[in-house]
């Protein structure tokens, strides 16, 4: 296989982690891009009648009541729910919801809570932790099935804080909105999943597990509160200042901010070489891109690596730019003008040309393949487009 064969592939994973998570379940509908409006189901334990209505207008779990937990529902049938009051287990209060199952390859783990009454929102929130690595995907459907989401990256056993403005959200691109836009009082469901152990060349790119793995949340709120900008200060897409880390991990990396001069960077390690191309997803389709000529990074490498740069447009068109890096360089700044990305050799693209309006992630991979010492690393820092 040639690298751009490879990258491809890989990157076409990552986009299509969403589109084809379902396939390993048999006979049951993808409901994470079910496209007509489905009745809300109701809860094991409680009617939902009667929880719907005792919800604020802007939903609020703070799971110290089972009525709390019973809203919830997971996808996997295996997968145990329940509200957690062991000692020390919830990040407030005494109790939280608590998330049980079986990580195999076959399984998708997607919770979410509905129905939902919202009346108008900006902010979605909630506390997560997870017992292992994991790549999240969060965020909300409306009624009529458009799934909002963004990504994040969870380190083992800490309590993490995901807060994000609506408007921060990315259309799942399995999903169809004839509106084009996320409309808070059509929101229906909070949605989370864990990328783990999806098929085929997905489950390389994102990860597996194997095992009991326990994922715990605790108030989760839509409001309509402030929240910090997740990639939406202009063009700026990643500074890396603050947790929680709002990417997706590829290739069996482990992410972290790592120091950077008087701030913070992401630092992508590779332990060893399970897989050859090691890097991030980062949502960037939020962003009004439009009159965007440049994207530009800071990076440094612990060895001398080549490092793929791709945006990707809606439809999967995928364009690229090689960065070599050398650690003799320490941090380097690279520029790189968004018309000298080139298209991916196996890529299809209607028109020939990136579309700054439909650019929707940016991959960040590094080519583990010559690199001869492990463990490795390569930072990043100032994503930006100009
Ligand atoms: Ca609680
Ligand atoms: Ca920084
Ligand atoms: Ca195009």
């Amino acid at each position: 296989m040639t690298r751009a064969l490879i990258v491809s592939i890989l990157v076409c994973a990552c986009v299509f982690a969403v589109g084809v998570a379902q396939e390993g379940h048999q006979g049951e509908k993808p409901r994470f891009f079910f496209e007509e409006e489905e009745p809300a189901r109701p809860p094991a334990d409680t009617p939902a009648e009667p929880e719907a209505t005792q919800l604020p207008a802007n939903a609020r779990f703070d799971f110290e009541t089972p009525q709390q937990a019973a809203v919830w529902s997971a996808l996997d049938p295996e997968a145990v729910i329940d509200l957690a009051i062991d000692e020390g287990v919830a990040r407030r209060g005494r109790g939280c919801l608590r998330v049980s199952y079986m990580a195999r390859e076959t399984a998708f783990e997607q919770i979410s809570a509905q129905p939902l009454d919202i009346e108008a929102a900006t902010t979605l929130s909630f506390w997560v932790k997870a017992d292992l690595p994991t790549n999240l995907s969060f965020g909300v459907v409306e009624r009529g099935g458009a799934f909002y989401q963004q990504f994040a990256w969870l380190t083992a056993n800490e309590w993490t804080h995901l807060c994000v403005p609506l408007t921060s959200l990315i259309l799942s691109q399995d999903t169809q909105d004839a509106s084009g836009k996320l409309e808070p009082e059509r929101i229906a469901e909070i949605r989370l999943a864990d990328l783990a152990n999806l098929p085929g060349v997905l489950g390389d790119a994102l990860g597996r597990k194997a095992g009991v793995h326990r994922l715990c949340l605790d108030d989760v709120a839509i409001s309509d509160g402030p929240a910090p900008a997740v990639g939406a200060q202009g063009l700026v897409a990643e500074d890396f200042e603050r947790d929680p880390i709002y990417v997706l991990a590829i290739g069996d990396a482990l992410l972290a901010r790592v120091p950077e001069g008087e701030g913070q960077a992401l630092g992508v390690l590779c332990e060893e070489r399970t897989q050859r191309w090691v890097g991030f997803v980062m949502a960037v389709g939020q962003l009004d891109l439009e009159a965007a000529t440049t994207l530009s990074l800071r990076l440094k490498a612990s060895q001398p690596m080549v490092l793929s740069v791709q945006l990707e447009e809606w439809d999967n068109s995928k364009y690229s730019h090689r960065v070599g890096l050398d650690p003799v360089d320490g941090w380097v700044q690279k520029t790189i003008p968004l018309d000298s990305l080139l298209l991916e050799t196996d890529s299809d693209d209607e028109n020939g040309r990136l579309d700054r309006e439909q650019i929707r992630v940016l991959v960040v991979t590094a080519d583990m393949s010559r690199v001869q010492q492990f463990p490795v690393t390569f930072s990043v820092d100032d994503v930006k487009f100009e």
